[in-house]
């Protein structure tokens, strides 16, 4: 039910100088008066909206339980846009707990993931793409997915694709016009107006789903595979880009058997590592299940780390390699092993990726290669804007909307009627109003606040 009382602790769950119980819907201050006596005698609601104001919180038998700072929002100006009390508790488990039991007491319910944010979202405080900025900001593992989800937040993403709204909807009202006055042709001039429209509305659209790669990237990071044959140096590389011992070295080729995975950020970028075991033709049985789910990983990346050992002979079949992995994802050549004598540099007769030369153990190189993972991924620009295209779901509404954009583009060509048109660009429209919430069913609008956390 959207229109009862809610509670839940909105700060994480632990001890803490300070947690914030939040309380939400009809009734939400005469809860928090009930409970909450104000140092200077007066009741809560006394006291002006969005002021903190010091006071005794006892439970419903009169029994203290914290002193606080409380602070009430009227409907239409909170976050949820309904009546809601903050009660600043200090950081303790239990004294959240006896919070939340005497505010149960008192009628409230505990709130369930985003169900405050889906509030906001069902009153019109927030759209959907930045309901879904406020999770991603949460979420956010780098500086520049940060930036970015604050960008959205901000509304930069809504924006745009309002823009692109308001030119189909242009077209919508010439056909209109010319549906109500059907005797007369559309005249040339109308039909080259509709034609640039959808021209427009088409390369906005492309515009907006290219930026999807790089949204991508910002918010869930880089999946990066490790490889080379056994012995390089790949979980050496990996437990220093992560800075612990993650995974298990020695001097014995084919150490590592399965993928080990870890996140670190390298050149700004969240990169999300596979070590994997070191490919080679083998009879042992576990090493081959190991080498089997080093290729799975490698098909998986979108970035390869491809290293070859400098101090040892480059073999055909590492070269083999490396040409599979350039044919599967943008890929680094990582000669490793720098402190050690070179062998002699191979004859190579293929075109080489961008190449580092590197050593793990005393960490020359490394700053090269965080710099051509950066240059392969650019974070910095537009994108920290935040108008761009940052989840799966929004970006199948941009290519739906394309497509339909697409068709009434080529259907105008073909000389078809206005009406024929006029769904196609009714659909643009109704993908479009999906990406922000203009428009939504009610499955997808729970899916997506499921995500969130309680509290938020
Ligand atoms: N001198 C030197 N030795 C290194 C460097 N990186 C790794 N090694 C050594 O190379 C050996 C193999 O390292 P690993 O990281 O286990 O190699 P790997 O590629 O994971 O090997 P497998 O798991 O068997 O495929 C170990 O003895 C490491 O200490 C380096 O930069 N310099
Ligand atoms: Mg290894």
């Amino acid at each position: 039910m959207e229109n009862e009382l809610i509670a839940a602790v909105a700060t994480a769950w632990g001890r803490s100088a300070v947690s914030i119980v939040r309380l939400s819907g009809p009734g939400a201050v005469q809860a928090a008066g009930a409970l909450f006596s104000p140092a200077d005698g007066h009741p809560l609601s006394d006291h002006p909206s969005r002021a903190l104001v010091y006071g005794t919180l006892r439970d419903g038998e009169g029994r203290v339980i914290d002193r606080i700072l409380c602070t009430w929002s009227p409907e239409g100006s909170s976050y949820t846009g309904e009546e809601t009390a903050e009660l600043q508790c200090h950081g303790s488990p239990l004294v959240v707990t006896l919070v939340l039991e005497a505010l149960f007491a008192q009628g409230a319910r505990q709130a369930g993931p985003g169900e405050f944010t889906k509030r906001a979202f069902l009153n019109g405080r927030l759209d959907l793409a930045q309901a879904e900025a406020v999770m991603d900001l949460i979420d956010a593992e780098t500086p520049a997915a940060a930036r970015c989800a604050a960008g959205q937040l901000g509304g930069a993403l809504s924006r745009r694709v309002e823009e692109g709204y308001g030119g189909l909807v242009d077209v919508m009202a010439h056909f209109h016009a010319v549906l109500d006055y059907p005797d007369e042709d559309l005249d040339p001039f109308t039909t080259q107006t509709i034609t640039q429209a959808l021209h427009r509305a088409r390369e906005d659209l492309q515009a907006l789903l290219d930026t999807y790669a790089r949204g991508r990237v910002l918010t869930r990071g880089v999946p990066c595979a490790i490889v080379g044959r056994p012995n390089v140096g790949k979980s050496t590389l990996l437990n220093t880009l992560v800075g612990y011992e993650r995974a298990i070295v020695t001097d014995i080729p084919g150490t590592t058997r399965d993928t080990v995975e870890e996140k670190c950020i390298l050149g700004g970028v969240l990169l999300r590592l596979t070590d994997t075991a070191g490919i080679r033709e083998t009879d042992d049985r576990v090493e081959r299940l190991g080498v089997e789910r080093s290729r799975k990983a490698m098909e998986a990346a979108e970035l390869i780390l491809m290293l070859l050992d400098q101090s040892q002979e480059t073999t055909e079949e590492e070269l083999r390699l490396l040409q599979e992995a350039m044919s599967l994802a943008p890929t680094i050549l990582v000669w490793t092993k720098a402190d050690l004598p070179p062998a002699p540099v191979p004859f190579v007769a293929m075109e080489l990726p961008p190449t580092v030369s590197l050593s793990a153990r005393t960490g020359q190189g490394l700053e090269d290669l965080g710099a051509t993972v950066a240059q392969l991924f650019p974070q910095g620009g537009a994108g920290e804007g935040g108008d761009l295209l940052t989840n799966a779901r929004q970006a199948e509404a941009a290519t739906r909307a394309l497509s339909s954009v697409r068709r009434a583009g080529e259907a105008l060509e073909m000389g078809v009627t206005p009406d024929a048109l006029l769904t196609d660009v009714e659909e643009a429209l109704s993908a479009l109003g999906e990406l922000t919430g203009k428009q939504l069913r009610e499955d997808v609008t729970k899916r997506i606040f499921e995500r969130f956390c309680v509290g938020k």
